[in-house]
């Protein structure tokens, strides 16, 4: 059964929290929520004990027993105070935004450290509402379950907390060094890796789904292990590239997670190539885009190469499509829903790894060739030259997989 969701805020000053109201659906959703529905009421300024006007408050009780709702979700960041009140009256459990965000972190930390950033983030956010108000540590452990509120009456108190956050620091400082073993084992695997990266609502899972719906790729092992956020894609040149679907950038991030947020997006780092993917639909895509340089900036990543990729060119005017092409003439213009381009970008691709590649020209025996077909997947080659004994030819491979083909040719 699904978890069944309301969703809820007030408009805020100049509608502000209306204007976050759609995002905060699609992370919904992207959690698996079933939304019965979404209400907003007209104020300005939260109520300090109950966050909603007492009215609006037992229209939504009634709303949610006679709905089955086991989650009110607030489009606002509540104070511990609001958090307990509301959950007593309603007799549910209140999840607000940050809450929400912590839990699709949650779900991309694939990393121990990202992990850990993640339960960190979580007990520091919630550290005031859980001292003494006798919550399930659950609430955070097991992610958005099923049981409600008041289930374990355990008794947490701040020290307690303020403990465990001590033990899981220290746990992050001592996986640091295994993660720098773990990061030289990955960069040796030459196969190409994209990361897919952007704001929620960008289109990213789409565009995966698309591009490995169009170039599936024969169910294989390699296949089965790959996490449900990656997919395998030939290219048109033949090699196989890996795409990653990476955790959304999300607007208004809580200052307490955003340290969770950069370490839930580490996995850039193994990446050889980034596609940056933009909503160009979205009327505040160039302040957003601006945030993603910067946001790659402060985690470390200068040098990746990028591919910047428009998404949801049908919804555009084709004047506003022309004004973008001429702001960003090296982009790539596509509609994921509608495979408009997507051709277009995979080329793009081919061409950015060409260009990241090694290239040689090199003659092997005839009888070897088995080998260039053996690595078929990851490399690239023309042929220049040949007689019935040698082949000369133009190899593109990355660096390390040009000195294993050597290697193995001249045995
Ligand atoms: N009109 C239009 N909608 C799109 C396109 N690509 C994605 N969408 C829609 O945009 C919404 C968000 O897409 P999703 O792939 O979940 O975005 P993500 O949050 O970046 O993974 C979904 O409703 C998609 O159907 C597109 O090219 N055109
Ligand atoms: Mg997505």
């Amino acid at each position: 059964m699904k978890n069944r969701a309301l969703l809820v805020t007030i408009s805020g000053y100049s509608n502000k929290l209306l204007e976050s109201f759609d995002e905060l659906e699609q992370l919904c959703l992207t959690l698996d929520f079933y939304i019965v529905d979404k209400i907003y009421q007209k104020k300005l300024k939260p109520d300090p004990n109950y966050y909603f006007g007492k009215g609006k408050l037992e229209k939504i009780k009634s709303f949610c027993y006679s709905n089955n709702i086991n989650f009110l979700v607030i489009n606002d960041n509540i104070t511990s105070l609001q958090r307990k009140n509301i959950e007593k009256f309603l007799k549910i459990k209140v999840l607000d935004r940050t809450e929400i965000i912590l839990e699709i972190f949650s779900k991309h930390a694939k990393t121990k450290e990202g992990k850990i950033q993640v339960e960190i983030a979580k007990l520091q956010y919630l550290l005031p509402y859980l001292v003494g108000y006798g919550k399930e540590l659950s609430r955070l452990g097991g992610g958005i379950g099923t049981r409600g509120p008041g289930e374990r009456q355990l008794e947490y108190s701040r020290r307690h907390i303020k403990n465990r956050i001590r033990s899981l620091k220290r746990q992050l400082e001592n996986i640091k060094h295994i993660r720098e073993l773990q990061r030289k084992k990955r960069l040796k695997s030459s196969i190409t890796k994209i990361s897919v990266i952007g704001y929620t609502n960008a289109g990213k899972s789409t565009l995966l789904s698309k591009l490995s719906g169009e170039n599936l790729v024969a169910k294989n092992e390699m296949f089965t292990t790959l996490s449900p956020f990656t997919r395998k894609v030939k290219l048109p040149s033949n090699r196989i590239a890996i795409f990653s679907d990476t955790v959304g950038f999300i607007s208004n991030l809580h200052p307490k997670i955003i340290e969770a947020f950069h370490s839930t997006l580490e996995e850039i780092n193994y990446s050889d190539i980034l596609l940056i993917l933009v909503d160009s639909s979205d009327n505040n895509y160039e302040k957003k885009l601006e945030t993603v340089f910067e946001t790659l900036e402060k985690i470390g990543i200068y040098n990746k190469p990028y591919i910047l990729v428009f998404n949801k060119i049908d919804l555009i005017t084709s004047e506003l499509l022309e004004t973008i092409k001429n702001k960003y003439p090296y982009a790539i213009y596509i509609s994921a829903k509608n495979n408009l381009n997507l051709n277009k970008l995979l080329l793009k691709i081919d061409e950015v790894i060409d260009k990241i590649s090694k290239k040689v020209i090199t003659t092997i025996k005839t009888n070897k060739m088995n080998i260039l077909f053996k690595y078929s997947e990851q490399i690239k080659y023309n042929v220049l030259d040949s007689n019935s004994e040698n082949i000369k030819i133009e190899l593109y491979a990355p660096e390390k997989m040009i000195e294993k083909i050597i290697k193995e040719v001249n045995e």
